[in-house]
Formats: C-alpha cells, sequence, structure tokens
C-alpha cells in the first residue's frame, strides 16, 4: 500500500472528479431531452449554458483531476513514496486547479460564460471565466512539474537505467500536456483576458481559433494516454501475462509526443483563413499520428491471445473464450477499447480533409466524441475506479458491489451505442451541432429523414436517459467505496495495483532521452505552425469586437 499522504491526494482528486460527474452527467441528460424538443427550460437556464457546463466539467474537469489521482497513485507505487516537498507541490497544484474550476463553473452556472468548452471567440464569456481555465491550466502544470521532480529523484538515484514504464508514460503525458497548453495559455493570457475585460476593443478571431486547436488536439490526448496507460500496465497483470512489449509501449508515447500537437488543423478544415497548403500538411500527420494507436491495438490482441492460450485456448479464436470476462476490471477496459475501434475509424473520416466537409458541425462529431473519450477513456477510468478508491481506502470490494459494476458498465454500453449510433447517422442526414435548433420536425420532409429506428431524436433521448441512470450507479459505487463499504482485515480482502511487470532488458535507452524528443517536438511544432501563425497575424482582417448572444 502506498502512503498515507499519497493517498489522500488521490482521493481528494477522485473527489473533485466525480462531484464534477455528478453535475456534468445531469447537464448531459437535459441536453438531450431539450434536443428532443420534449423540454422547454426555464428562463434563466440556457441551451448553451448547459452544453457549456457539460462539456466543460466532463470533459476537462472530470478527467483532468482523475488523471491525476491515477498519477499520483500510480507514480507512488512505482516510482517510491513522494518527499514532502513533492507533496506539499501536489496540494498546492491540486489547490490551484480547484480554485480555477470552481471560478469557471460559478462563471457558467450564473450564465455568464454559455460559450461551450471550445469558448470561440467572437462570443464573449466574463473575464473571470477566462481567468478560472487559466489558474486551472496553472494548477495542472504546478502538480504536473511537481510529478517530475519526483521522478527526476529517481533518475538521479538509478543513473543510466530505465525508468518503471507507469513513471515514463507519466512523464510523457506530462511532457504533452505542458508543451500543448502553450497554445491556450497563450491565447487566454493575451487575447482573451485583455478583450473580455475591456482594455482592448477586438480579437483576433481566427489566430485564437487556432492557438485553441494546437492546444485542443493534444488535450484529447491527454485524456486518452492515461488510459492507455491502464491498457498497457493493469490489463495485462489482470490476464496474467507480462507487458507485450516494453519498447513498443515507450515507443508510442513517444510517437504521441512527437505527433499529437502540430496537427490541430485538422479542427479547423473549414475554416477560411488558412491556406490549403498548410492544412494538408497537418492532415498528413494527423494520419501520423494514428499510427501508435494501431501499435496499441496490436500489443492488446497480443496480449489477449497469449493469456487466452496460456488459459487453454484453442485454434485461431479460441482465446477469445478464456479471458477473464467474469472480472469487472477486466471487462470494463476491454468495451472501453471495443468502443474505440470505430472511435478510431470515424476519427480517420474527420481527418480526411474531403470527408470532413461532410460531417463538420454536425451531430457525428458528438457521436465521435461520444465513442472516445465519452466511453473509451471514461469507461476505462470507470474500470480503474473500482479497484483504485478501494485501494486507496482499504475497504473490500465485495461480490454485490462487483455485480452492481457490471450492471453499470453493461447500461453505460448500451447507451452509448444508442446514442452515439443515433448521433451519427443522423449527423449524415445533415442534424448540426452546437445549436439549439433542432426541431427539423417541423418540416414535412425531414420527418422521413428522422423517422429511423436509430435515425432518431427519441434513440439519442432514450440513451441519454440510460447513461444517467448508469452513471448515479456510478457515484453510488464510489461513495460506497470511498465511506461506506466495510474495511478490509484479511490479507486476501485488501485491493491490489495491478501494475504488470515490464522486462525493460531489450529497451533502447535513447527512448528515455526527453531532450531528444521535445526537441523534434518543437521542431514539429514550428515546421506546421509558424508560417501559417505568422500569416494569420500579418493579413489579419479587423479584429472583432465580442457578442453575448444568450
Ligand atoms: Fe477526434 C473531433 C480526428 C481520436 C475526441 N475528437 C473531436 C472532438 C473531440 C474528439 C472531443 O480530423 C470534437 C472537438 C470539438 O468540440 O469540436 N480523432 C481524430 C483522429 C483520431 C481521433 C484522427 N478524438 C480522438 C480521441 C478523442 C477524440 C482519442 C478523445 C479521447 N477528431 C478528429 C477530427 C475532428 C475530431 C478531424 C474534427 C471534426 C470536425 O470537423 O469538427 C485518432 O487518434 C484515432 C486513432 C485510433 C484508432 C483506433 C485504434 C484502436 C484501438 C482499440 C483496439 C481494440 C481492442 C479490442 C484491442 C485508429 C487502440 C478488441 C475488441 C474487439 C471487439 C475485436
Ligand atoms: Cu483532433
Amino acid at each position: 500500500m502506498i502512503g498515507a499522504g499519497e493517498r489522500k491526494l488521490a482521493l481528494w482528486n477522485i473527489g473533485v472528479a466525480y462531484a464534477a460527474f455528478l453535475i456534468g452527467t445531469l447537464a448531459g441528460l437535459l441536453q438531450v431531452f431539450i434536443r428532443n424538443d420534449a423540454l422547454t427550460l426555464p428562463a434563466w437556464l440556457d441551451y448553451y449554458q448547459i452544453l457549456t457546463a457539460h462539456g466543460v466539467l466532463l470533459a476537462l474537469i472530470f478527467t483532468t483531476f482523475f488523471i491525476f489521482a491515477f498519477f499520483v497513485t500510480g507514480m507512488s507505487k512505482s516510482v517510491g513514496a513522494f518527499g514532502p516537498k513533492v507533496l506539499l507541490w501536489n496540494w498546492i497544484g491540486f489547490i490551484v486547479m480547484l480554485a480555477g474550476t470552481i471560478l469557471a463553473t460559478v462563471m457558467i452556472i450564473s450564465g455568464k460564460a454559455s460559450v461551450l468548452y471550445t469558448f470561440y471567440a467572437p462570443l464573449k464569456a466574463s473575464g473571470w471565466y477566462y481567468v478560472g481555465l487559466a489558474l486551472f491550466v496553472v494548477g495542472t502544470w504546478i502538480m504536473g512539474f511537481a510529478l517530475v521532480a519526483h521522478y527526476m529523484k529517481w533518475r538521479k538515484a538509478n543513473r543510466g537505467e530505465l525508468s518503471p514504464l507507469f513513471a515514463f508514460m507519466t512523464i510523457s503525458t506530462i511532457v504533452l500536456w505542458i508543451i500543448a497548453c502553450l497554445g491556450v495559455v497563450a491565447t487566454v493570457l493575451f487575447q482573451y483576458i485583455p478583450w473580455a475585460f475591456g482594455w482592448v476593443d477586438t480579437i483576433n478571431v481566427e489566430l485564437s481559433r487556432t492557438l485553441f486547436w494546437y492546444f485542443g488536439h493534444p488535450l484529447v490526448y491527454f485524456w486518452l494516454l492515461p488510459a492507455y496507460m491502464a491498457w498497457y500496465v493493469v490489463v495485462p497483470k489482470i490476464l496474467g501475462v507480462p507487458v507485450f512489449s516494453d519498447a513498443l509501449a515507450r515507443f508510442a508515447f513517444v510517437l504521441f509526443i512527437l505527433f499529437s500537437i502540430p496537427v490541430g488543423f485538422h479542427h479547423q478544415l473549414m475554416e477560411p483563413g488558412i491556406s490549403n497548403f498548410w492544412k494538408f500538411f497537418q492532415v498528413v500527420l494527423t494520419f501520423m499520428v494514428i499510427i501508435p494507436s494501431l501499435m496499441t491495438a496490436f500489443s492488446m490482441f497480443a496480449n489477449f491471445e497469449r493469456a487466452g492460450r496460456k488459459n487453454g485456448g484453442k485454434g485461431l479464436f479460441g482465446w477469445f473464450t478464456r479471458l477473464p470476462w467474469k472480472d469487472v476490471r477486466f471487462t470494463s477496459l476491454f468495451i472501453a477499447m471495443a468502443f474505440f475501434i470505430p472511435g478510431g475509424a470515424g476519427g480517420i473520416v474527420n481527418a480526411s480533409f474531403q470527408l470532413n466537409e461532410i460531417v463538420h458541425n454536425t451531430l457525428w462529431v458528438v457521436g465521435h466524441f461520444h465513442i472516445t473519450v465519452g466511453t473509451p477513456v471514461a469507461m476505462t477510468f470507470m474500470g480503474l475506479t473500482f479497484w483504485m478508491i478501494p485501494y486507496l481506502t482499504g475497504r473490500k470490494f465485495s461480490k454485490a458491489m462487483q455485480k452492481l459494476a457490471f450492471i453499470q458498465i453493461g447500461t453505460w454500453t448500451v447507451g452509448m451505442l444508442l446514442m452515439s449510433t443515433a448521433q451519427h447517422i443522423l449527423g449524415l442526414l445533415g442534424a448540426p451541432r452546437r445549436t439549439a435548433y433542432s426541431g427539423y420536425n417541423d418540416h414535412p420532409s425531414a420527418l422521413e429523414w428522422f423517422d429511423g429506428i436509430l435515425t432518431n431524436h427519441v434513440t439519442m433521448a432514450v440513451g441519454g436517459s440510460i447513461l444517467f441512470l448508469s452513471a448515479m450507479l456510478l457515484l453510488y459505487i464510489v461513495i460506497m467505496s470511498a465511506f461506506l463499504s466495510p474495511k478490509a482485515v484479511e490479507a486476501h480482502e485488501f485491493v491490489e495495483f495491478p501494475l504488470a511487470a515490464s522486462d525493460t532488458s531489450a529497451t533502447p535507452k535513447f527512448l528515455e532521452n526527453w531532450k531528444l524528443w521535445i526537441g523534434i517536438a518543437f521542431a514539429l511544432i514550428l515546421i506546421a505552425y509558424a508560417i501559417p501563425i505568422f500569416q494569420m497575424i500579418q493579413h489579419a482582417p479587423p479584429g472583432s469586437k465580442g457578442f453575448i448572444t444568450w
């Protein structure tokens, strides 16, 4: 068991994550009913306000706090106990993050920031909303650097050795995050805050969006990589096999550092003001960043096959039935992975320049991110929650609780299947996203489009409701494991941290050469962004004043 200081820190992070999860999923429930025209909101509550709360609290706040809980737990477990300084700085970071979260949430709930989680200019929120976001990012940096310091101490004490795989992956993810945040920090500090507080009159819209997506794309890998960490180090342990290839795992993470940042234009393919050359260039780099995900899929299949055969599976696919399906820690992560097959394929569709013209700004994209961050990432975090909270609190995770956990992931699966399938198809039929107006049903020809079993806003609402029930079940499990389940007494009752052994004997040392990778990452960023950003400033049209449309 890891130290009491780390356990408390991790549990607080999980607590904030699930508080955000509660408000965020509630906002999601309202969302599908409004789109279904089944609900009219009271005057003080606005569609865009709820959509902002849903996006910010789930995609940003829930994920980030949970990720740091996982990092703290795993770093302490794999690299050793935190010193008092590391612990203190982690707490400082946590408090700054929390302060930023509270400020931004208050602004959203009081109706002063209905600008969605992408906060596109020229929509203009209260300046305090941007201050909240900035504080949040600064907090993550403080926690991130504290973890880096902990890692450096280990490196000094173990010169010439490769660090444990968990630590390597944590540091890779933090490196990616810190480089990515430079974009959002730049636009928030130098563009949004002066503009929102009225110190300047106008904003360069295209530049602000570009700096946002410089951050916004790697942001999705900041969510994904901790899930991949679980797939690489937790899954093999549960399966009873060693990590498939330590070198492959590390190389995949290196590729993410290199290629996940210079690709933000794939969110801006339909925007004017960026020349086609640079859009195509970043589309090519986007296709590069698919490779480490395919490598991950390959390793996962290798894990399953090795484990299944070890347990007596025969023939080409016989191993499949021999996997530990009765263990919710495994099944949850497996379903998460399975969702990522269509999720990733949809991403490839989005990134294909011409196809993007069809799906951009439709419900298809909403479907896409619910089967990327909304299931592969979120359900992996659920699967981690089942053992991580009992591990941290020393409470039991009973058979009954495991049954509930199965119902929870089962309902999430069904809800997501219904909702995201409907969203994808509706999107292809032209249903827009990010709009309060979706009442196409009052147009006679639209009736036929949206009347299929899956091509229906009702299906989406049914899916959304099942998801909400699932979320409440999860919160019940969280509260039980945190406060109410009986304490473990006997040795076998203690829940363990499943961390697989990783053989580093064949791993090249240069994979842990940070200077090299960070250097190449910055070179790629310069190549992909320097000229188009320069042009955006050079040829900027007159800046835009702000609009408060809600
Ligand atoms: Fe995306 C939009 C392209 C991955 C999230 N994406 C979004 C938005 C979000 C998001 C939130 O190019 C909306 C942003 C907004 O508000 O406007 N995305 C991609 C590409 C990938 C990708 C190329 N996205 C993600 C991940 C996300 C995420 C991951 C969150 C965590 N995305 C786009 C594009 C847009 C976009 C455009 C803009 C659309 C527009 O027009 O606005 C790739 O990284 C995907 C690579 C993944 C794979 C899958 C590998 C499969 C694995 C599982 C193996 C399974 C096993 C189980 C072993 C190629 C690793 C076996 C089980 C069995 C049953 C057999
Ligand atoms: Cu992207």
